[in-house]
């Protein structure tokens, strides 16, 4: 019979999100006494709130108490909360153990893992590593910061051959060491200076992946992200570098391990312990240098895993790539349209802007500031975009910074936007969004956000 370590304990969860409900529902399970409390009020929550009718649980909405927080035996906080308010604070000082969703799944899980972290591309990534595995016919989950909490894997009792989980940073905060397979990081740049207090901060909490590793983990790195070389020097796994440059034809093939381009020959190398195999690219369908990259670090992690060539090439001719993230809606008029909403932070814009050589781009940008700094998209701008179409909290920010290099207009809404959009574009002109910016200041997350956009260019 399974003995509950939670038996009767009292748990607070923070925040009752996606997060906070698997929790909530993992702690009833184990028969533990639950207490949620969030900032947002009932009526706002009646997603989670609905979800969890049958538990036994006492709520508290809106600002957190202090003696709730001290009251509990084990709190367990969603990954948007900060760990460094007051009332977790105090807890803290009192040695109340404070954990997060993924590592109670972490402590349960028994099957390798393969991790995935990094500023950009994470979830392209996790996804392509997981249909890779699938094509191999291996069971898997997939699950983390990607939408489907890690803990429902241990919720629903599922069986899988290997789990393929996206870390976040804010999740990263409170994992502990768990040794996973794989652990890839796909770059390491600005973003989230909302909830760090600088870069170092951030790279931080990034590098407790690197620590959690062991010496028998596979650690997987990209060689064009500058923030991710001194990993290398203190990975305690064994590394495998991964890269968009063509090393053949720079003469440094030789000693590297890991994958990189041939792109005389529309390949990806794959190079371990001197030993070559080569993927074709010329049916990969994901626009962009920095997908690439991606795929890159897709293949090292899957091969290491013991996946077949024959289901990795089958996934690189099929992979029709992610919502949400430079996804093409409809060609209307000779006119593109992409919904990048995923595109949350300044480098994610660049990485899209630059995915497109030849066709002006009308970009839709804007809406939660996250303390981003939008001039080093300037540049940019002035090379690719026709016209900028700012809206939300931070279009007078972003105005600022970037409006002089285009045509530039601040718009009200969302219908605005698309409307202007769409009339200020000729045929062959590429209309994005690609916010730069979180998305709570208008919705309540990325993917509703990109669903209405996509709602309000079919319509056009
Ligand atoms: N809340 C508080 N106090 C706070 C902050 C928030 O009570 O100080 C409450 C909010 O009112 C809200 C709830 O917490 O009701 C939301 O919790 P959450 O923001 O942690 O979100 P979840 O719905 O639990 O989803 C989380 C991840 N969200 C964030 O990290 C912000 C999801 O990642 C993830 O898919 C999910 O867990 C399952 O693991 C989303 C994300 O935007 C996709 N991630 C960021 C990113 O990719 O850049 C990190």
């Amino acid at each position: 019979m399974h003995m509950s370590k939670y038996k009767g304990k009292k748990v607070l969860i923070v925040g009752f999100g996606v997060s906070g409900v698997a929790v909530a529902k993992y702690m009833a399970k184990e028969g533990a006494k639950i207490t949620v409390t969030d900032l947002r009020q009932k009526a706002e929550l009646t997603e989670s709130v609905n979800a969890c009718a049958d538990l036994k649980i006492e709520y508290e909405f809106g600002k957190p108490n202090s003696k709730t927080f001290l009251s509990a035996e084990m709190i367990v906080v969603s990954p948007g909360v900060p760990l460094n308010s007051k009332p977790l604070d105090e807890a803290r000082e009192k040695n109340i153990p404070i954990t997060n969703e993924i590592q109670l799944a972490l402590n349960e899980i028994q099957v390798p893992i393969v991790a995935v972290t990094g500023t950009n591309g994470k979830t392209t990534t996790t996804s392509l590593i997981g249909e890779m595995f699938k094509a191999d016919q291996k069971s898997v989950f997939v699950g983390g910061n990607i939408g489907t909490p890690l803990l429902d894997y241990v919720l629903n009792d599922l069986k899988a051959d290997v789990i393929v989980a996206e870390f976040s940073s804010f999740q990263l905060e409170l994992v502990e060491k768990f040794n996973p397979a794989v652990a890839v990081f796909t770059n390491l740049e600005e973003d989230h200076l909302d909830r760090y207090s600088s870069m170092a901060e951030y790279r931080d909490a990034k590098k407790r992946l690197l620590r959690a590793c062991s010496g028998n983990s596979f650690v997987v790195l990209n060689s064009d992200s500058p923030n991710l070389i001194p990993f290398g020097e203190e990975s305690p796994g064994k590394i495998l570098w991964f890269t968009k440059r063509n090393l053949g034809a720079e003469g440094m093939a030789d000693t590297w391990n890991g994958a990189y381009l041939d792109t005389r020959l529309k390949r990806m190398v794959l190079k371990i312990s001197g030993k070559e195999e080569a993927f074709d690219l010329s049916l990969f369908r994901l626009f962009g240098e920095h997908n690439k990259e991606n795929l890159g670090a897709a293949i090292c992690a899957a091969r290491v895993m013991g996946v077949s060539i024959q289901a990795i090439q089958s996934v690189i001719s099929t992979f029709k790539g992610v919502s949400h993230r430079l996804e093409f809606i409809r060609k209307k008029d000779g006119v593109f349209f992409f919904n990048d909403s995923k595109g949350t932070n300044v480098m994610s814009v660049q990485r899209s802007l630059a995915a497109f050589h030849a066709n002006p781009i009308i970009l839709i940008a804007g809406g939660k500031d996250k303390g981003n700094d939008f001039v080093p998209l300037a540049e940019w701008v002035k090379k690719r975009c026709k016209i900028l179409i700012l809206l939300g909290e931070a279009k007078e920010k972003i105005n600022r910074a970037i409006g002089d290099y285009a045509e530039t207009y601040l718009v009200g809404t969302f219908e605005e936007a698309v409307l202007l959009a769409y009339q200020k574009s000729r045929s062959g002109d590429i209309v994005l969004l690609s916010p730069g910016c979180a998305s709570y200041d208008m919705f309540r997350n990325y993917e509703e956000r990109g669903d209405y956009f996509k709602k309000l260019v079919s319509q056009l």
